[in-house]
């Protein structure tokens, strides 16, 4: 196994050691007390540790919990033995925000995963969704989009989708089909341009995947072509297609696609593995969605959900969470909780709705508005939100 490869830290914490090496991208110390801490997990169920120098070790570290998961790669239930080229690798999911590649994730896996909506600058975290089948295991990464950034937080969102970018097996730039027919621009304009600028120094020898979103916005099947031809004037992509991810149309193609160019390995995680992202993650992003999607102008932008509490009430056997929206002042926080208690308690109803779908467990949501001032500017609260440059 190409520990090297592995070594990628997306978020939530992936380290990857062999016996000779180990390798991760936070700071040693981080390293080491995890790797010391997997030993003694394993010391205590009374088998000594042994790193094979042959087999590689993932550790997953959920922030919030600390929790740790140990998964040596050469123990992957069914799929233990690949069968002859058998492809694996990390995709990247990268483009301008709002172009629609969460929901083109969605639709790959086949579930809700990544959160989407019609506002810009909806991800703020890489988050891997996983899909194996009998011909490989693509590891798509969903990462925030690519936009002109001021603040602390957006920065870090826009290196997190560049550092990706730089760091996968394979990238998938996603591209709004209307944006490319504009006949007096040159195809690739504005933060198209500058991606696909990145794309040319950074993806040296990769494959690159075009994937031209929002198909079903353009007014005839005729305009494909020339923007089929314009594209391929503008790069030499290692394939182009045209999708909505929307409507679930041409999505399978694009797997079919992606693991054509992905190299031949062995899956890099369990078959049924989803996500890397812990369930509080994601809980805190399902109501994140909710405020997003029923606020407008600048509440967006001002939210962060913490989750406080998240354990199953052995009474009534439901998961309860506690979770609290922050905005940067107090007129946002008006306008979440809404008259009477309105809109929170559509935010509320809504979030538990998607959480109970994505769980399938009974859940008792309570949530609470607070304001930390200035939140998405300062450090400590960004690396409390998850938005550290670690969790980013
Ligand atoms: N018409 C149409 N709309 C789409 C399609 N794919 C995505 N959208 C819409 O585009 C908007 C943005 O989708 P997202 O998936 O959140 O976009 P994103 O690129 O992940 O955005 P950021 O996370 O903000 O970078 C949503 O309203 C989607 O419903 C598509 O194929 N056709
Ligand atoms: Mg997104």
């Amino acid at each position: 196994v190409d520990a090297q490869k592995l070594a990628i830290h997306f978020g939530c914490t992936i380290v990857v050691a062999e016996r000779e090496a180990a390798f991760c991208l936070l700071e040693e110390s981080r390293l080491l007390d995890s790797l010391q801490l997997a030993s003694a997990e394993e010391q205590q169920g009374g088998k000594e540790h042994r790193w094979n120098p042959r087999q590689a070790v993932v550790i997953h570290a959920d922030p919030v919990s600390g929790h740790l998961a140990v998964r040596q790669l050469n123990s992957l239930g069914s799929m233990t033995q690949p069968p002859e080229h058998f492809k694996s690798g990390f995709v990247a999911i990268v483009g301008r925000t709002n172009v629609g590649k969460s929901t083109l994730l969605n639709a790959a896996l086949g579930v809700d995963l990544a959160i989407a909506t019609s506002k810009p600058q909806t991800t703020r975290n890489r988050i891997l969704g996983v899909h194996t089948e009998e011909r490989g295991q693509v590891i798509f990464v969903d990462t925030p989009g690519i936009h002109a950034a001021r603040d602390p937080l957006n920065r870090r969102m826009v290196d997190a989708a560049y550092d990706t970018m730089a760091q996968t097996d394979m990238v998938l730039f996603v591209v709004e089909a209307e944006s490319l027919a504009l006949l007096d621009r040159p195809p690739f304009w504005g933060g198209d341009g500058e991606i696909l600028s990145r794309l040319k120094d950074d993806a040296g020898g990769r494959p690159v995947v075009l994937a031209v979103n929002k198909a079903d916005r353009l007014k005839s099947r005729e305009a494909v072509l020339p923007i089929l031809e314009r594209v391929a004037q503008a790069h030499d992509f290692d394939d182009i297609v045209v999708l909505s991810a929307l409507q679930k149309r041409n999505v399978d193609q694009l797997v079919d696609v992606i693991i054509k160019h992905l190299p031949e390995g062995p899956p890099l995680y369990p078959a049924d593995t989803l996500t890397d992202r812990a369930e509080r993650f994601l809980a805190a992003e399902f109501l994140r969605e909710q405020v997003l999607k029923q606020t407008e102008r600048e509440v967006p932008y001002a939210v962060a959900v913490e989750i406080e509490q998240m354990a199953v009430d052995h009474k009534d056997g439901k998961l309860h969470i506690k979770a609290v929206i922050h905005v940067e002042r107090a007129s946002q926080k008006a306008i979440v909780i809404g008259k009477g208690g309105e809109r929170i308690r559509e935010i509320g109803r809504h979030a538990r709705q998607q959480m109970q779908r994505f769980f399938g467990q009974r859940i008792h949501l309570d949530t609470m508005v607070r304001v930390e001032n200035e939140w998405t500017s300062a450090r400590a609260s960004l690396d409390r939100f998850g938005y550290g440059s670690e969790d980013i």
